[in-house]
């Protein structure tokens, strides 16, 4: 039968760095027996299974025919200071994929099993090391293209977001005691009416909403965008893409027609991953070569989040740009060659710049970011949400505290608000992991990498 996260008894472990060689492999163990799992296929046995917790042991790792396998370093942790809160061990051997093959395979020899992805981290959510908001920048943390997300998962990973939300149940934790008290006096006692709880319920609400909303903004830190430099031959695409990259990566020549096949790279703008693509410049052409750059552009640019269209300002617009442009409407549209005598003026809503000399490329820069993030809530850094299913988790709850609000107003009996107050606080419970089912659970942490 396939293992699950659930088999917490289990001894697994797995390669924790990326396959491939490196100086160092490190292969993660954890379990109740792990220590002394290990010590079965381990050169000094008896030092490893007496070896304190957050100790290093040096020695070899052998296979079951008592053959050395590698000279390993083996970290030891012991329950609960450790990551999973089990005992477990980080084992260090030489990097390289023979080495860690045999090692893992000298492993299993001693009953270790491989472990699924994310179920350290699933372990050391169920031993109550981290709630789910933490685990999940965990993940975001390993995954982190650009400084700026990275710095985001750092901080939830620190509680900044974990501490927003326990505040937040504290709150509705208040209003629903408020609730039983209002229960608890009968018909012609007169306590005080529970309507004096509404902005309480209307601030917590806007709390839950705007967290809600930061997922948008979480969401593009951590996936990312994809930008498309599109327009005409010569526009300055391909030296636009260079300068952006701070490397002659795209080949540049005056010739029309220089790039055909898409380049593609990735680039940190503000702490937005952007993948960008610069592309074969749009003109009828009979080189079907050409044609195929040309088609393929066009498909490209429809996939973007956003256009950057470009067009020569010595040369001005022609019917090829106001075609495009009538197409897509929202394109970022760029005056290039602002430096060259012979170039127009900007028309109204085009941005001047020199793919040359650079002039105006803050500007770009600036409006770029304000486009892929511009009109999204700003939340403190840390304080957004980056998964649908905290989104959804925090409008449910957003929902159940309107209702509780509507209910108030309507001079409903105080076991209903309660009700909805109930619901406030599950829905609120789904996203640190209190009252978070199975299947969910399953889905997050098997996007996981395997060995975090
Ligand atoms: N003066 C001036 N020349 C530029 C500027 N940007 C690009 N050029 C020149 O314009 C010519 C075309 O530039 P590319 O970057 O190859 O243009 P492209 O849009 O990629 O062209 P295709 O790949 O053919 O579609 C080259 O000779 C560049 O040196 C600029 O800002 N100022
Ligand atoms: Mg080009």
């Amino acid at each position: 039968m396939a293992r699950t996260y659930l088999s917490t008894h289990d001894d697994v472990a797995a390669l924790a760095t990326p396959p491939g060689a490196g100086a160092l492999a490190v292969l993660r163990l954890a379990g109740p027996s792990s220590i002394a799992r290990l010590a079965a296929v381990f050169s000094k046995p008896d030092l490893l299974k007496a070896s304190a917790g957050s100790s290093a042991v040096y020695g070899k790792l052998v296979d079951a025919e008592g053959r050395s396998v590698d000279e390993v370093v083996a970290v030891v942790f012991r329950a609960p200071k450790s990551y999973t809160g089990q005992d477990g061990v980080d084992l260090m051997c030489h990097g390289g994929p023979a080495t860690v093959e045999a090692a893992l395979a000298a492993l299993f020899s001693t009953g270790f099993k491989q472990a699924l992805p994310g179920e350290f981290t699933f372990r050391a959510f169920s031993a109550g090391k981290m709630d789910l908001v933490r685990a999940q920048a965990v993940d975001e943390l390993v995954k982190a293209r650009t400084r700026g997300a990275q710095s985001d998962a750092l901080a939830r990973l620190g509680g900044s977001l974990s501490r927003e939300l326990d505040a937040l149940r504290r709150e509705l934790l208040r209003l629903s005691a408020a609730c039983a008290l209002r229960l608890d006096y009968g018909e012609d006692e007169n306590p005080e009416d529970l309507s004096v709880e509404l902005p309480a319920l209307a601030a917590a609400r806007g709390r839950c909403q705007a967290l809600a909303d930061s997922y948008a903004l979480g969401r593009l830190f951590a996936e990312g965008a994809l930008v498309a430099l599109a327009g005409r031959t010569n526009a300055g695409k391909s030296s636009l893409f260079n300068r952006l990259l701070k490397e002659e990566r795209a080949i540049v020549s005056q010739q029309h027609g220089t790039t055909r096949d898409y380049l593609e790279a990735e680039l940190d703008l503000g702490g937005i991953p952007v993948r960008i693509l610069d592309t074969a410049g749009l003109r009828e052409s009979h080189d079907p070569v050409e044609r195929e750059g040309v088609r393929r552009s066009r498909l490209l640019a429809e996939g973007a989040d956003l256009i950057v269209y470009l067009a020569d300002a010595t040369v001005g617009l022609a019917a090829e740009d106001e075609g495009f442009l009538t197409e897509r409407p929202e394109a970022l549209r760029v005056w290039n060659k602002v430096d060259d005598d012979r170039a127009l003026p900007a028309p109204p809503g085009w941005l001047p710049l020199s793919a040359l000399d650079g002039s105006g490329e803050g500007a770009l820069a600036a409006a770029l970011i304000g486009r892929l993030a511009g009109n999204l809530e700003r939340a403190e850094p840390g304080l957004r949400i980056s998964s649908a299913r905290q989104r959804d988790a925090l409008l449910r709850c957003a929902r159940a505290l309107g209702d509780a609000e509507e209910a108030l107003r309507a001079g409903e009996p105080a076991d209903i608000v309660a009700l909805d107050l109930a619901t406030a606080l599950a829905a609120l419970g789904e996203l640190s992991g209190e009252t978070t089912s199975e299947d969910i659970l399953d889905s997050m942490f098997s996007n996981f990498c395997v060995g975090k």
